[in-house]
């Protein structure tokens, strides 16, 4: 009889699968592979036949569940792979698209206050990509405890923007402890990609969520390089007050290569909304008489900012897409 789990790790020819609790080594059956072209991801839901020997006992609902080494008890198969509710993707290179987690309902855009350097740039384009695969983004800023007074304000305004777009914001401090109950509160239902540049502290505030879980964490040199601790394969956790959890390798580049520009806009709420009114249909809202944007900036509607970020992810958007009609030619 088939089981259904959840793909929690890849390991390459095979994958580890929650089971109720328990993790199963599990290989795909050919078919899917080779018939179906079925590449799996974490986060699938699937049907595994299990082996005879169901191996060790579960570890209890509130365990993450223990990696399967090569003397684990044999394995499982994937008959089945139920077709993905949603999918956060990214793009590896010009062509193929890869699907950092299916299944999820948020995307947990973490950065940091201070040390990395707090980047609203960053936060917009993963915002784009959350809406373009039609995932809530919420964003939240860490280290908060690096931050005086005035600069904790400054970062509370910040995130009343994207509070006023309508995804959760939280200001939290791993260190201290602040926001966290408010965090792990959202974590509780559901799967959550936990995405974010390097060394803002996704691990760190899963580790404190989740204290089983013992995520790597490293110091800020560490995060510079493209060494190991950035290719470190994504895995699904289980928390211990339910939910589940993707802690992503940091992200230096998000690609959005796909993108229309109508996408770009999609993931400006805001502008989108005044943008509504410009006078021409294909106003690229830089300058042009009779553009809203420009004139919901100049009567204080829309943050002059905001527009600027809007701009600079489209141009990007539309070079990209620039380079890869050359790249086709070629
Ligand atoms: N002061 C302060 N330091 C923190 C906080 N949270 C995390 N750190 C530190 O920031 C550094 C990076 O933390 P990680 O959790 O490894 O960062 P990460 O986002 O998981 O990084 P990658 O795995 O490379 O993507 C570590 O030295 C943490 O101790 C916080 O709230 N305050
Ligand atoms: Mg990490
Ligand atoms: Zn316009």
């Amino acid at each position: 009889m088939a089981l259904r789990g959840t793909v929690t790790k890849l390991l390459g020819s095979t994958s580890l699968v929650d089971v109720d609790g328990r993790a199963v080594e599990c290989d795909l059956r050919a078919r899917l592979f080779r018939k179906e072209g079925v590449r799996l991801a974490v986060g699938d839901e699937v049907e595994v036949a299990l082996p005879d020997d169901p191996g060790p006992a579960p570890a209890g609902p509130a365990a993450p569940p223990a990696p399967a080494g090569p003397a684990a008890a044999a394995r499982g198969m994937i008959e089945a792979v139920h077709p993905r509710r949603s999918a956060l993707r990214r793009a590896r290179d010009f062509k193929r698209d890869q699907v950092v987690c299916a299944n999820v309902e948020r995307v947990v855009i973490v950065t940091a206050a201070l040390d990395p350097p707090y980047k609203r740039a960053f936060i917009d384009r993963l915002v784009v990509a959350a809406e373009r695969d039609g995932l809530l983004p919420v964003v939240v800023v860490n280290k908060l405890d690096l931050c005086d007074a005035e600069y904790a304000r400054f970062v509370r305004l910040d995130l009343d923007v994207y509070g006023a777009l309508g995804y959760p914001t939280l200001a939290v401090s791993a260190e201290t402890g602040e926001g966290m109950a408010a965090l792990a509160d959202l974590l509780s239902r559901g799967i959550s990609a936990v995405v974010g540049p390097s060394g803002v502290g996704k691990s760190t505030l899963l580790n404190a969520i989740c204290p089983g879980l013992r995520l790597r964490t490293g110091d800020v040199s560490e995060h510079d390089g493209r060494g190991r601790h950035t290719t470190t394969a994504a895995e699904l956790v289980r928390l211990p007050r339910g939910g589940w959890v993707i802690d992503t390798p940091g992200l230096r580049a998000f690609g959005l290569w796909d993108l229309e520009p109508a996408q770009v806009l999609a993931g400006f709420r805001d502008v989108a909304q005044v943008a509504q009114g410009c006078r021409f249909g294909d106003c690229r809202h830089g300058g042009e008489p009779g553009c809203a944007a420009r004139a919901a900036v100049a009567a204080g509607d829309l943050d002059e900012e905001r527009l600027q970020s809007y701009l600079k992810l489209r141009d990007e958007v539309e070079a990209e897409a620039a380079a890869r009609q050359s790249a086709r030619r070629r």
